[in-house]
């Protein structure tokens, strides 16, 4: 642990053995911290023998962490699985939301330059994304991530492996950055910054794109662009190369081509056997997965290329994906 850290850690340690002490004379206080949690002791151990972290500062930030319901409740009905496209289109694909868009793509022309370039991922979809996930970094998220991931850890057992590893990243991230670990903000999920990464994407996929020696995603615009467009790099984005587009359906046999997975599992060519066309010029060779999303004007047919596949690496969501897309096109104009 390096001595910057060590200090930060002792500053939030000290307050925080008061603070619990003083919970503990006023009766319960239920979840005013998650260090009396059963899963909370072996998994500071974990950090420990494993990373090395000093157990009294761990337990410190878990004697500050607290359990938002607010969180459990955000979690159990995400847009993504509540909403149809017409309703999920209108909060993502607005004229507000292009207009922002515009001026960000305006304010950081030579950034996007650059990045688009470097990284081989179009400014408009780079815009995109940051425009989806923050309005251009308006919205970075209010919660503390330590609530956040330990709510999600500890108390919510179906993804609690993924957050548990994610607070671990947490932690790891916090020291190879000097973060202190209380003051991070992000959203519900604990994703942070203008594109809101996980601590896990932050470690793996953040850039310094501005040179001065730090990877900053959480205030910094520039950072956050290279660092978007290297997520999409290494999650194989193939420039020059079509998204999706529109399709249509004959007879019955289409309905064999709808499943629930994101993979793209035929070619063109099959999709086209079973009554599935395109007029876009697509290669028949490529895969394709046909959507089926119910719009303001009723059903819609969309065929999903590879790039498509790739916006959902960013999250799992073929509406998010089509949402990305179509604010970036939208972009272009
Ligand atoms: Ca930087």
């Amino acid at each position: 642990m390096s001595k910057y850290l060590t200090r930060l850690f002792q500053a939030v340690w000290k307050p925080a053995v008061i603070g619990l002490a003083a919970s503990v004379s006023v009766a319960n206080l239920a979840n005013a911290n998650y260090l009396e949690h059963e899963a909370v002791k072996p998994f500071v151990l974990e950090m420990v023998e494993k990373h090395g972290f000093d157990q009294q500062e761990v337990e410190a930030l878990f004697a500050q962490a607290e359990k938002k319901q607010s969180i459990l409740d955000a979690i159990a009905r995400p847009a993504e699985k509540r909403l149809e496209w017409k309703g999920y289109r209108k909060i993502f694909v607005t004229e507000d939301r292009i207009n922002r868009g515009k001026a960000f793509m305006a304010k950081h022309a030579e950034t996007l330059a650059r990045a688009e370039k470097e990284f081989g991922v179009p400014k408009s979809i780079i815009v995109a994304i940051i425009g989806v996930e923050t309005r251009y970094g308006k919205n970075r998220g209010s919660y503390r991530v330590i609530d956040a991931l330990s709510t999600l850890a500890f108390d919510y057992p179906p993804r609690s492996k993924f957050f548990k590893s994610e607070l671990e990243q947490m932690l790891l991230l916090s020291r190879e950055q000097t973060f202190n670990p209380m003051e991070l903000k992000g959203s519900y999920a604990g994703a942070m910054g203008y594109g809101q990464f996980i601590s896990s994407s932050y470690r793996n996929f953040a850039v310094d794109f501005d040179g001065d020696g730090v990877a900053d995603i959480l205030n910094n615009p520039v950072d956050a662009i290279g660092s978007v467009a290297n997520y999409f790099k290494q999650h194989k984005w193939v420039e020059g190369q079509p998204v999706t587009g529109l399709a249509k359906v004959k007879g019955t046999d289409y309905e064999k081509a709808l499943y629930k997975s994101l993979k793209l599992k035929y070619t063109l060519e099959e999709l086209a056997q079973w009554g599935i066309y395109s007029e876009d010029g697509f290669e028949l060779s490529a895969k394709g997965k046909l959507l089926k999303l119910e719009g303001k004007n009723g059903t819609e047919y969309w065929i999903a290329l590879h790039n498509f596949y790739v916006i959902t690496r960013y999250n799992h969501s073929h509406l998010y994906a089509m949402a990305v897309y179509q604010l970036s096109e939208a972009l272009k104009n």
